[in-house]
């Protein structure tokens, strides 16, 4: 646990009762400060307190969770918090205050390839030499994480980084910017604006990396003045940058255009290239030599549930891609494979699917599931996609293994989020894995 003098006999209200309030909290109390919780719904917890049992004029800090609207102020401690002048901040920002000098942060952010990146970059760092932890959106709340590690990794979402006001990385990434969680952020600007803090309040000797990949990112980099730029790319060599030509990954920083290695099979197709350009960008920024990072990215696993071959069945793979939760992760595998047979839906997004219709003539027969299944069923009839509405992920994997043929994909890849039918994308590709295991051989 991170510990944090800093509050001692503070006075702190922590708003949202999840993994992340809850380890405020107790880092909190470790160190003797004054706490109270506030949430929307009545907690169970020693701490918790009715938004009106809060002395609002002597409070030192509210921190929010990463569940909390900041952008119209509608959740009542955010506005209180407005009215009596309270600092507003999040757990990030007190790791960001109270780790050791020693210490460096790595923050990777971007609508998809977070998580992937953010393994990848732990698993490079975390070996003999130094000791690295990894946490943030990627699952562990900061401030659980160990103190006095050489490096943490930590994977930043969005929701995350609107909150944040102190920040000042290391080394912040930005991977990719594509439309998603737009209610929540009010649009595209305000979308783009949060990932844009990954940048904020950097030191002269902080490192940006930066993908051209796509017209956000580019614009972005136009537009703020970055420390120590390292442009990256998973579709050509940036000129100064790091990059991908005929299937090598490139070092042009010093424009010596040094090839580091071939392409690694695990991580493959163009986003994937991306995740690993940034990553050779952070471990060489971290003092990782060219070697170790080829070696340890050829001893890499990939993560589970995108786009992870579960089985071949009569030579039909079948692949669990349920990470997917936006047209432009959905993208990715559509582009990889041929001859599709296509599981989707769930809770759709704001961004919907029509960016994947000239995809779609790879697509052989979709079904559909989920809360979205009605209208994408009217988009994918009205460009002759074979289609069914199927309902449940249970009867689209027997429908798919009757209509697959020697050489198709069967491919869980939904563009929606999981919580119509499922507690999560991991019980959703856990019970696709499941019912693709029980198929008959
Ligand atoms: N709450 C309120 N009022 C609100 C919203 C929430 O009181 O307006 C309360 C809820 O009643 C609940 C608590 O807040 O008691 C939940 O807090 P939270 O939603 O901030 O979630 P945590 O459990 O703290 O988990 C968060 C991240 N969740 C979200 O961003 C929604 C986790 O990311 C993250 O792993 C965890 O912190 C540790 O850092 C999950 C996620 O879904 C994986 N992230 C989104 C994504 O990846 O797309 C952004
Ligand atoms: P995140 O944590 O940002 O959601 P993940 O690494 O978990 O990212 O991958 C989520 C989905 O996005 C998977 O379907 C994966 O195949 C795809 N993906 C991974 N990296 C990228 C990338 N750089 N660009 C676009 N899609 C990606």
């Amino acid at each position: 646990m991170i510990s944090l003098n800093y509050y001692r006999n503070k006075y702190i209200a922590v708003v949202g009762g999840g993994a992340t309030g809850l380890s405020v909290v107790n880092a909190l109390k470790n160190v003797g400060a004054d706490v109270v919780l506030l949430d929307d719904k009545v907690i169970n917890h020693e701490c918790y307190k009715n938004i009106d049992e809060v002395n609002w004029n002597l409070l030192d800090a509210v921190v929010v969770s990463p569940g909390i609207h900041l952008l119209w102020d509608t959740n009542e401690a955010v506005q209180r918090a407005h009215k009596f002048s309270v600092p507003i901040i999040t757990d990030i920002d007190m790791l960001q205050q109270h780790i050791s000098e020693s210490s460096k942060i790595i923050a990777i952010t971007g609508t998809n390839g977070k998580s992937t990146t953010t393994a990848l970059i732990h698993h490079i760092l975390n070996f003999g030499k130094y000791h690295a932890e990894i946490g943030g959106n990627f699952g562990t709340p900061v401030l659980n994480l160990k103190d006095n590690s050489d490096f943490y990794v930590l994977e930043l979402s969005s929701y995350q980084l609107e909150g944040c006001n102190i920040l000042g990385f290391d080394t912040a990434i930005l991977l990719n910017i594509t439309p998603d969680h737009l209610t929540r952020h009010g649009g595209m600007a305000g979308y783009i604006s949060a990932k844009q803090k990954i940048f904020a309040n950097s030191r002269p000797n902080s490192v940006s990396v930066i993908s051209v990949d796509d017209e956000y990112c580019a614009h972005l980099m136009d537009l703020v003045k970055l420390p120590n730029v390292i442009k990256i790319s998973g579709l050509i060599v940036p000129k100064g940058g790091i990059g991908w030509e005929s299937n090598q990954l490139i070092d042009d920083r010093n424009f010596k255009h040094e090839i580091i290695c071939e392409n690694y099979p695990k991580l493959d197709g163009p986003h994937n290239r991306q995740n690993i350009a940034a990553t050779y960008a952070a471990s060489v920024a971290n003092g990782i030599d060219k070697d170790t990072f080829v070696k340890r990215l050829f001893n890499f696993n990939g993560l589970e549930h995108r786009q992870e071959l579960v089985k071949i069945i009569d030579e039909v793979q079948y692949v669990n891609d349920s990470k997917a939760t936006n047209a432009d992760s959905v993208k990715q595998a559509l582009v990889r494979y041929d001859n599709i047979v296509w599981i989707l839906g769930g809770r759709p997004k704001e961004d919907g699917i029509e960016s994947l219709v000239p995809y779609f003539p790879k697509i052989k027969s979709a079904f559909l599931i989920g809360e979205a299944a009605e209208d994408w069923h009217q988009l994918l009839s009205a460009h002759n996609v074979k289609n069914e509405i199927v309902y449940t992920l249970d009867s689209a994997v027997q429908k798919s293994y009757e209509a697959a043929e020697k050489g198709d994909i069967v491919l869980l890849s939904p563009a929606c989020a999981s919580f119509d039918q499922f507690k999560s994308f991991e019980d959703r590709g856990e019970k696709f894995k499941k019912m693709v295991e029980s198929l008959p051989c």
